[in-house]
């Protein structure tokens, strides 16, 4: 059987590349396009990939060496069926056509791998600071535990600069595919060479998203099991580090949170109440309920004020059902209240906030604020929410974007009452000043909606005796 020289192709000009890696020995079977030697040059690797199919009779390189286009590789005897036309014979080396190197794609969609030219050339691979990588699309529902590839999200933009990738075509082809950049892959082969079990096991951390039904799914019905999208990195190369278990909770909020971020497109309104008149009220009532062995917070009150503009406004009692072909109009108001607990969040719900006093509003903000720190509440004190506060008042801010808690279609987030100067026609006067940021689901609520039920509550906590009405 004939046996041919294989040479280094044109490497776009590169001198003096050095043999970093063999990537087969005398005996092996190769086939075409198989790598037999990866390259690097100051800018780049390179996979010199066989121009016959055959048997490798001789290595004519070491590790170490240095090469340049043109300088003999490898005997090979070359199979019966699969001669390439373009290979070198050993009496003539003819150079391979020129070819350009290839840069590795940062975009979010699939990537087409590119035409392997007939010459076969060089898979040379250079990751460049990759632009922004946008928001992924959302996973759509699959067959039974499969893991959602292909709609996955893509991996983040890489910081690093630029990086050498050493890699076979095989694994390129399928990094490729997943749309995943290389340079982001922790290879585990000799010289960090990433071997198909890295690319692996980086997509596996990189999607994480495993669903439940076995048939598909409209949204508003069962959802995707979402677990995190977060590449496994070892933070140990950067620094000490700690691991400590979610908790279930944790867990279960996380995923909750990713389902309505992934399900529910958000429209978030802000405004400021003037609870000058409000907060006053609030102070001449701090002895009747040391009395009552309560305490008053702004937050009965702005239960109340939902309850008001929730029945005015029904749009925002409302959720989806039938994956979207109705809509279910709540004749309660039941109000859930996000509480911030060691173990997590919590979001117990207090029932008929519209037929309750603002003193019962008060006790039973309180019970349920001990009962979900002390993890005591029941599963039906978690269950029937048409809307939730989520106040970070205690805490500070002057504004953040709630997440909806679906099937719940709006959400109220309340941050630090401040006091500012405000204009009323004459003068500044010094009013306190609520921030309120209302998050509801653009499916359901329109910008009217949205705005009317905003622009209500923001009157009710202004004068509170309209509460009474
Ligand atoms: N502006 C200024 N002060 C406020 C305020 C606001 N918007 N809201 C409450 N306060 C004051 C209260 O009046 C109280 O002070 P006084 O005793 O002097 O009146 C103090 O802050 C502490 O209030 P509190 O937090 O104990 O009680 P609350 O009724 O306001 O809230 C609860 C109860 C359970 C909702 C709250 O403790 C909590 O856990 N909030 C966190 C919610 C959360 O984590 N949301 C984010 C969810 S998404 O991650």
């Amino acid at each position: 059987m004939p046996v041919q020289q294989v040479t280094v192709p044109d490497i776009g000009g590169a001198e003096g590349a050095e043999v970093i890696e063999l990537l087969v020995a005398v005996g092996d079977q190769v086939a075409l396009d198989q790598g037999l030697i990866v390259l690097e040059s100051d800018k780049a690797s390179m996979e010199i990939p066989s121009t016959v199919a055959g048997t490798v009779v001789e290595l004519l390189v070491k590790q170490g060496d240095h090469l340049a286009e043109g300088a003999p590789l490898a005997m090979i005897e070359v199979a019966e069926v699969a001669v390439d036309q373009s290979a070198a014979p050993v009496a003539s080396a003819a150079p391979a056509a020129p070819v350009e190197p290839l840069t590795e794609q940062a975009t979010s969609a699939v990537v087409v791998p590119p035409e392997v030219p007939p010459a076969v050339p060089p898979v040379v691979s250079q990751v460049v600071a990759p632009p922004e990588v946008t928001a992924s699309p959302a996973p759509t529902m699959v067959a039974d535990t499969a893991l959602v590839a292909a709609s996955a999200p893509v991996p983040v933009a890489d910081t690093r600069e630029t990086v050498a990738v050493y890699a076979g075509p095989a694994v390129r082809k399928l990094a490729r595919e997943f749309g995943v950049q290389l340079g982001q892959v922790d290879g585990s082969g000799p010289q960090g060479r990433i071997l198909k079990e890295d690319l692996q096991q980086f997509v596996q951390g990189l999607i994480g998203v495993r669903v439940k039904t076995s048939q598909t799914k409209s949204l508003g019905e069962e959802q995707p099991e979402v677990s995190t999208l977060t590449p496994n990195i070892d933070f140990s190369k950067f620094g000490e580090i700690e691991i400590t278990q979610r908790s279930k909770l944790d867990k279960l909020t996380a995923a909750n949170m990713h389902r309505s971020w992934l399900n529910v497109p958000h429209v978030t309104q802000f405004d400021e109440a003037d609870i000058t008149d409000l907060e006053e009220f609030r102070a001449g009532l701090k002895a009747e309920a040391e009395r009552r062995d309560t305490r008053l917070t702004p937050l009965p009150f702005l239960l109340k004020a939902c309850a008001v503009a929730l029945r005015d406004n029904p749009r925002l009692n409302s959720a989806l059902t039938r994956g979207g072909e109705d809509l279910v109009h709540k004749k309660y108001i039941h109000i859930g209240m996000a509480v911030d607990t060691p173990a997590g969040l919590m979001v117990p719900v207090i029932r008929d906030v519209d037929r309750k006093t603002i003193w019962a509003l008060a006790r039973e903000v309180a019970e349920l604020a001990v009962k979900a720190r002390e993890r005591k509440l029941s599963p039906a004190q978690l269950q029937g929410g048409c809307f939730t506060i989520s106040s970070l008042g205690n805490i500070g801010g002057s504004g953040f974007t709630p997440i909806v808690n679906t099937p719940e279609v709006g959400i109220l987030g309340v941050s630090k009452a401040a006091i500012k100067p405000v204009w009323n026609g004459k003068e500044f006067t010094p009013r306190t000043l609520l921030p309120l940021a209302l998050s509801y689901d653009h499916r359901v609520v329109n910008g009217g909606d949205g705005g009317r039920f905003l622009t209500q509550l923001v009157a009710l906590l202004s004068d509170i005796r309209q509460l009474s009405l």
